[in-house]
């Protein structure tokens, strides 16, 4: 009915609801940010891991040990291990740290040969939401890099 009105009044009152509406957007945005942090503590996390993320190792690793925020729920976990031509290589049944359920074991059943190697896994935490991710490393035995050179004389 005044839409024709171009009154300062009127341009007053719309920045006023403007302003308002921008208002509530920020607060709501800020109440997401708060409630991040809460969800992800909730959730499942690596927090670490042997081999770790990147890691150029100079022996073929005995185990993997996968570090985690919450205990492992072992029905839902599942690892495994493959060289960059996606062949699998063979993992003992997982098991659990004995000295914590937050911390996953499986022995390598071979001896890595050098090249580019990944994990997956999957499992979930206490709220049972599934994660997964996956940890490449590598395995650089060169001439002149066994373990044994770095020992003094
Ligand atoms: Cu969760």
């Amino acid at each position: 009915m005044d839409r024709e009105r171009i009154g300062g009044g009127e341009r007053g009152l719309d920045r006023g609801v403007r302003r308002r509406t921008g208002r509530g957007v920020m607060v709501v945005g800020v109440v997401s940010l708060l409630a991040l942090p809460l969800a992800a503590a909730v959730h499942q996390q690596l927090l670490r891991s042997e081999p770790a993320q990147g890691e150029e190792m100079s022996i073929s690793p005995e185990r993997l040990r996968l570090v985690f925020a919450e205990p492992i729920e072992l029905a839902v976990t599942q690892i495994q291990l493959a060289s960059a031509g996606a062949t699998t290589v063979p993992l003992s049944r997982l098991s659990l740290d004995p000295d914590s359920a937050n911390i996953l074991v499986a022995e390598v059943e071979r001896t890595l040969a050098p090249g580019s190697y990944v994990i997956r896994w999957r499992t979930a935490g206490i709220d049972g939401h599934p994660v997964n991710d996956s940890i490449p490393f590598v395995v650089a035995i060169g001439p002149g890099a066994s373990h044994l050179d770095h020992h003094d004389p």
